[in-house]
């Protein structure tokens, strides 16, 4: 909020604001767009000191090491349990965690091997993951439902076997889930797979080269389970990749973006309506619309700094926080801007490279980046910075350079020929989705098509093998995911896409006021998928229907 002083919660949360306004007067999309806020949410301010910008190294997530390669497939093992991490230095703040870092530790595949991570859960909550961007099959897509109990967590359906479907919960500590204020908790879902301690996840890795990253998905918990530190990156690599020539090694940094908010103990601060996670899923007044925080972490630190040569990297960007958007920029110490030379999407590699001055990215997207360090003198210092922010919020990262160093990258002018090739009259059917704040079992709810999630209702079922046109209408900010495909975005506000939505996506930032179209088409496996928006505030909230593919 302090981004829009001028802005009151019921505009941001659009009810009553300026898009019911807007409907209301029929003010033109135009008129709308140019009083579109930077921001959906409500910040939260820190309790504890904060540290100097640009002086915590920038920590690299190890990469996770298979304990098995058998059968050409790879297998790991992840444990999810609660550590306390130096996040700001000197301070202890308990996380949730995938293998006691966070960010989770890396997952290297290559495209053609199948891999199994076999997840534990050591929390105190039922956990489940979901592979941001995989091409999977339904069963290890991480379904909101098919959760993982801990030990002992109430058993849902005692007398079944440990593959059993989901029943109500009720009876835990006098909150049943099926009575919870949400009212969505405890659906029941006939089709979940609710396992005990472990679940494994298999993972095709038939899909394109890009940087996918993995999360918690449970329902109506995303949000806080993601803050809390569930979250990790996972990449696919092939061949065709690899012989590009782009920078490598050392020169190829992945940058996990979150902001986060601390309590005077050290603590992550959330608005949590039942701090347990257990049983009252949703957020505090005013975070409606999202938490946003008032510490930028790049791979789980604050403001940090990282040395580099005077050469070309490449910078693997995820925006991994619940409702902040960010418009990145590399400035020199005097002021210059950096060319940010984007080569690949969510879903992979551009076609050919999209030179951008300055590039928003929302909740769950990705960007593929070369930036060119060599023309910087040593000793200088490249900071990114975010357009959108304010205060502190407005640094994120700095680059130091330490040495002049030899460089034998390239940008090749082609990055990729696999690109599909869909149009318009290819579509099967348009579909329209409207995501818009309602009302949601009379509490304040996100709603797709007027209707909140229920896991036992079919929203959308598509042929496999079909293109369809989607049509995204928000009104508020509204990172639009769908599981499962790519798409291409074909327009946007009724014009052409922009620079930024080149390539395959599997996440469209929709802002207010505006709407989209995508097209796609649905292949891959049968089975129930998702669709959501990756506002995780507004995701727990109902912003969730099922896709199934038939
Ligand atoms: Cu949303």
């Amino acid at each position: 909020m302090s981004e829009n002083p001028g802005m009151t919660r019921r505009q941001l949360l659009g009810i009553g604001g300026t898009l019911a306004l807007t409907a209301a007067t029929g003010l033109s999309t135009a008129a709308a767009l140019s009083r579109r806020p930077a921001a959906t949410g409500a910040e939260l301010r820190s309790a504890i000191p904060l540290p100097p910008a640009f002086r915590t190294p920038l920590p690299l997530p190890p990469v996770l090491k298979p304990v098995s390669t058998s059968g050409g497939v790879d297998r790991y093992e992840v444990t999810q349990r609660e550590v306390k991490m130096e996040i700001l230095p000197g301070v202890r703040t308990p996380m949730w965690t995938y293998e006691g870092t966070f960010p989770g530790p890396t997952i290297e595949a290559r495209r053609g091997r199948p891999i199994t991570v076999t997840h534990r859960n050591e929390l105190p909550v039922p956990t489940v993951v979901h592979l941001h961007g995989g091409r999977n099959t339904p069963t290890s897509d991480g379904y909101p439902a098919d959760l993982v109990l801990p030990e002992g967590w109430p058993n849902p359906a005692d007398g079944t076997s440990a593959m059993h479907q989901m029943a109500d919960m009720s009876g835990t500590d006098g909150m049943s889930a099926m009575s919870g204020p949400s009212g969505m908790a405890g659906m029941r879902d006939p089709r979940a797979v609710v396992t005990r301690l472990t679940r494994d996840y298999t993972f095709a890795t038939d899909q394109r080269s890009t940087m996918l990253w993995y999360h918690d998905h449970r329902m109506d918990f995303t949000a806080p389970a993601i803050w809390r530190g569930l979250a990790g990156l996972h990449f696919v690599r092939d061949d065709a990749e690899d012989a590009l020539g782009l920078p490598a090694g050392a020169r190829e940094v992945p940058l996990m973006i979150a902001d986060r908010a601390f309590d005077a103990d050290g603590k992550l601060k959330y608005p949590a309506l039942d701090p347990s996670l257990r049983d009252r899923p949703g957020v505090r007044e005013p975070y409606l619309a999202g938490v946003l925080g008032d510490v930028i972490l790049v791979n789980g630190a604050p403001w940090p700094v990282h040395e580099v040569d005077a050469a070309r990297y490449r910078l693997r960007i995820l925006n991994a926080s619940n409702a902040r958007h960010y418009e990145l920029e590399a400035v020199t110490d005097d002021g210059r801007r950096l060319d940010l030379v984007q080569i690949g999407a969510d879903q992979g590699l551009l076609a050919t490279p999209v030179t951008h001055r300055s590039l928003p990215i929302a909740p769950a997207e990705r960007y593929d980046l070369i930036v060119d360090f060599t023309d910087v003198p040593v000793g200088g210092r490249v900071r990114i910075r975010n357009r959108l922010g304010s205060g502190r919020t407005r640094d994120v990262m700095a680059f130091r350079i330490a040495r002049k160093a030899a460089d034998d990258s390239r940008i090749p002018p082609v990055l990729a020929r696999d690109m599909p090739s869909w149009h318009r009259s290819d579509a099967a059917r348009v579909r329209e989705f409207a995501f818009r704040a309602g009302r949601m079992h009379g509490r304040h709810g996100w709603l797709i098509g007027g209707r909140p999630f229920d896991p036992a209702r079919t929203d959308v079922t598509v042929n496999l093998g079909d293109v369809e046109v989607w049509r995204l209408i928000a009104d508020v900010h509204h990172p639009v995911h769908l599981h499962l495909v790519g798409f291409q975005v074909l327009s946007r506000g009724g014009r052409q896409p922009l620079a930024h939505d080149a390539g395959l996506k599997d996440t469209i930032a929709l802002r207010p006021g505006e709407s989209a179209e995508i097209i796609t088409r649905f292949d891959g496996y049968r089975g129930r998928y998702l669709f959501h928006c990756h506002n995780a505030e507004h995701e727990d909230m109902g912003m969730m229907a099922n896709l199934e593919i038939g």
